[in-house]
């Protein structure tokens, strides 16, 4: 049942890319599904599109699409956002803000829910991630609704988070309580078309004049007039890959633990260490001392099983 589908996958069928997402948006055969993927070539570049409701998250995300296929790389959107659920009505709506792209195959849109609501998607979204990177998308676009803090756990999945912020009406800063301001790496100041941008921009720089560490970039940005949409797609390429780091790291340390423990097995019969063994037994090295005269003999061995 699903072999044909996976087949079908990886003969680049976007059809077979749908029906797989909505089983693994579903919670189910993720695991049969993820073993049958074949391997990424090259990591996509996940950026995350987040804010509070209506403040145009689709609309910017479907410029962004634009900007991203003038750069000629292909770009696949997960819109995880309750307000535009594949079912409700808003879905035309959205298919307006976010031109569908049917003729081009550098360009894949599809909207997600779950039965569960957002919590349960957010539970599928690294199966998800890798469904959509494993068929070769370059860059990945998640429109997901900001709800303060409890970001952190997307913020671990993407490369970049983009947060969207718009002139607020009344003087409460409904973003600065929520903790948004902590999970961007870009804040995209939207709808920098209507008038009280100057007083935003004046807010959202105060508030990250107060925080300590290295501040995210800050962009006026307009779906409406286009203003700052070339200049957005820039910022957040300029940003490392941020899980292809910890990929690299998370490698490293498994290849250092596989190389001490055969380093290890070469080296605990040998009369260094034996006589080291012996001295911490009975008490005439302390620990920390063994430990790190084991270290060293570790590394002085011969590299001769590399
Ligand atoms: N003035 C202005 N309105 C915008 C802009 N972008 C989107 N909107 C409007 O904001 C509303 C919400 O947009 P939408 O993209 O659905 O927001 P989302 O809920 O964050 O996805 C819609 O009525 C859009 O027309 C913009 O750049 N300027
Ligand atoms: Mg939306």
């Amino acid at each position: 049942m699903l072999a044909p589908l996976l087949e079908r996958f990886r003969q680049r069928d976007r059809l077979a890319l749908a029906r797989l997402l909505s089983l693994v948006a579903r919670g189910e055969q993720t695991e049969e599904i993820l073993a049958g993927l074949p391997t990424t070539a090259k990591p996509a570049r996940v950026v995350s599109i987040t804010g509070p409701g209506g403040v145009g998250k689709s609309s910017l995300t479907g410029k962004l699409i634009a900007e991203i296929r003038r750069h000629h790389l292909s770009v696949a959107v997960l819109a995880c956002d309750p307000q535009s659920p594949l079912s409700g009505g808003a879905l035309l709506g959205d298919r307006f803000r976010m031109p569908a792209h049917p003729d081009d195959d550098g360009v894949f849109i599809r909207s997600l829910a779950a039965a569960g609501g957002q919590g349960a998607l957010a539970a599928h979204l690294p199966a998800l991630l890798q469904l959509v990177e494993s068929f070769g998308f370059e860059v990945i676009l998640l429109e997901t609704v900001g709800a303060g803090q409890g970001d952190t756990a997307v913020r671990a999945l993407v490369d970049v988070v983009v947060l969207l912020l718009q002139p607020e009406t009344g003087d409460e800063l409904q973003w600065e309580k929520a903790g948004l301001l902590e999970v961007a790496d870009v804040i995209a100041l939207h709808k920098a078309d209507l008038p009280g941008i100057d007083r935003a921009e004046a807010q959202v720089l105060a508030a990250l004049g107060l925080s300590a560490g290295p501040t995210p970039p800050v962009l006026r940005v307009s779906s409406r007039t286009g203003q700052g949409i070339a200049d957005l797609w820039q910022a957040i390429r300029a940003l490392p890959l941020r899980r292809g780091l910890r990929r690299d790291a998370d490698e490293l340390f498994r290849l250092t633990r596989e190389w001490l423990a055969v380093r290890f097995a070469a080296v605990r019969a040998t009369p260094p260490c034996t006589a080291l063994l012996d001295r911490w037994r009975t008490g005439q090295v302390r620990t920390e001392a063994a430990v790190r005269e084991l270290l060293r003999l570790l590394s002085d061995s011969p590299l001769d099983h590399d």
